[in-house]
C-alpha cells in the first residue's frame, strides 16, 4: 500500500512527537502541520518538508489547494489539540474530505458524538478515536482471562490510576474544566474504555470523590464490581514507588497485582498502523466511554457503602 499523508493539528504539543513518530516509523509523510503554537522544531528531526502554520485559515486553505492534485491530497487529519477543540478540528477534517484520527477524550457528551455522526454521513468519511489501551499486551491478555471464566462469575476488581503531575498542570489548558473536562474525563477516559472492553457493559456507576487532581468511585459492569481511584497528585502514589516513579497503573483482583505503568510509549504507532489497515476505532467504540465520563461529570458525589469503597477512601 502507498504511503499516507497527514494534517497534525496540535503539533507543537506534548503529545504530538508520538504521532509525527508513527506516521515516519510506518513510513508515512506529514504533509503539514498546525498549532498557534510555534515550538515546533521538533519537525526537523521527523518530517523535516512539512508545511507548517500557525493560523488555522492559511493551514485549511493550504490543506484546499493539496486537494488538487491526487499526488498531494492528504488522506488524514490528526486532531491533538486541547480537548474542547476536538469536536470542530475533527469536523473540519472531514469537511476537508479526510478521514479524522482524534486523540481522546473524542468529545465530551453523546450529543457532540451523534453531531460527529452526522458529519460522518454528510461529507463520507470516517472518525478514529486513540483508545491506545485496547492494544495494551498487559490488557489484551486479562481481556483473554476474562472471556475465559465462566460468564456468571462476577470479579472484584480494584483499580488505582495515578500519574502525578506538577503544578503547571493546573495552570494549564488541562487543568481547567471548560477545556479538559476534568482529571476523571482527561485521564479516566483511558481506563473507563479498557474496563468496558474487558468487563462489559456499565450497570451501575456511583462517585464518591471528584476534586480538581482526584476522583473516587465505583462502577459495575457484567464482568466485575470496580473500586476506583483516580489521582494526578504525587502525594498518592503508594510508599513502596514514593520517589522512585511517578506514575502507578495497577489493577488488583483478588490477590493478583497486574501493573500496567510499563508499555505504552508505542502504543500511538500500533494503534495508527491499526487505523490505516482499516482496523481502528471508531465513533460505536468510543460510545461507552464518553457515555461513563460524562455521567461521572454530571453525578453528585454520595457517600461510600464500605464494600464499594477504594481503600484509599478509609
Ligand atoms: P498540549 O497542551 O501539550 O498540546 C496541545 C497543543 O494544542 C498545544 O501545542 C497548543 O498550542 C495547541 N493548540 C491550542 N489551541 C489550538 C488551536 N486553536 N489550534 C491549533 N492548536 C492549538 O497537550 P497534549 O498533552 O499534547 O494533549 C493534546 C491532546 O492529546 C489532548 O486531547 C489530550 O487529551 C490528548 N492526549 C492523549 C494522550 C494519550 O495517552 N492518548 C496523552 C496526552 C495527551
Ligand atoms: N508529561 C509531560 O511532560 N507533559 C504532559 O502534558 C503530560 C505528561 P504519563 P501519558 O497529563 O494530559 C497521560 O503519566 O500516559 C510527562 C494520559 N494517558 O505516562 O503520556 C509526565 O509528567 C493522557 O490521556 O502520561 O498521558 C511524565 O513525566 C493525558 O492526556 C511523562 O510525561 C495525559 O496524561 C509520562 O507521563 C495528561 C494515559 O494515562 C494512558
Amino acid at each position: 500500500s502507498h504511503p499516507k499523508r497527514f494534517a497534525l493539528i496540535g503539533a507543537a504539543g506534548y503529545i504530538a512527537p508520538r504521532h509525527m513518530r508513527a506516521i515516519q516509523d510506518l513510513g508515512h509523510q506529514l504533509a503539514v502541520a498546525y498549532d498557534v503554537n510555534d515550538s515546533v522544531g521538533i519537525i526537523d528531526s521527523l518530517h523535516p518538508q512539512a508545511e507548517f502554520f500557525t493560523d488555522f485559515e492559511r493551514f485549511y486553505d493550504f490543506c484546499w489547494r493539496l486537494k488538487r492534485d491526487p499526488a498531494t491530497a492528504l488522506d488524514y487529519v490528526i486532531v491533538a489539540s486541547p480537548n474542547h477543540l476536538h469536536h470542530a478540528h475533527t469536523t473540519a477534517g472531514l469537511r476537508l474530505g479526510c478521514d479524522v484520527i482524534c486523540e481522546k477524550p473524542l468529545v465530551p457528551t453523546l450529543d457532540l458524538l451523534d453531531d460527529l455522526a452526522l458529519v460522518e454521513r454528510e461529507t463520507g468519511r470516517r472518525v478514529y478515536n486513540i483508545l491506545q489501551l485496547r492494544h495494551h499486551e498487559a490488557i489484551r491478555a486479562l481481556q483473554a482471562k476474562v472471556a475465559a471464566t465462566p460468564a456468571g462469575q462476577k470479579f472484584d476488581v480494584e483499580l488505582t490510576y495515578i500519574t502525578s503531575r506538577g503544578k503547571w498542570y493546573h495552570q494549564s489548558w488541562k487543568g481547567d474544566p471548560r477545556q479538559s473536562y476534568g482529571v476523571a474525563t482527561n485521564i479516566g477516559v483511558h481506563f473507563f474504555d479498557m474496563l468496558h472492553v474487558v468487563f462489559g457493559q456499565l450497570q451501575a456507576s456511583e462517585v464518591y470523590l471528584s476534586a480538581d487532581d482526584k476522583a473516587i468511585g465505583y462502577l459495575e459492569y457484567e464482568r466485575a464490581r470496580v473500586r476506583w481511584f483516580l489521582s494526578i497528585d504525587a502525594a498518592d502514589l503508594p510508599a513502596e514507588v514514593q520517589g522512585k516513579k511517578t506514575t502507578f497503573r495497577n489493577i488488583r483482583i483478588g490477590n493478583e497485582m497486574l501493573e500496567f505503568s510499563e508499555g505504552f510509549t508505542d502504543l500511538h504507532t500500533v494503534s495508527l498502523r491499526e487505523i490505516v489497515a482499516g482496523h481502528g476505532y471508531g465513533l460505536a467504540d468510543a460510545r461507552h466511554c464518553i457515555a461513563t465520563v460524562s455521567a461521572i461529570r454530571t453525578a453528585r458525589p454520595v457517600a461510600a457503602a464500605t464494600e464499594r469503597a477504594h481503600p484509599t477512601l478509609a
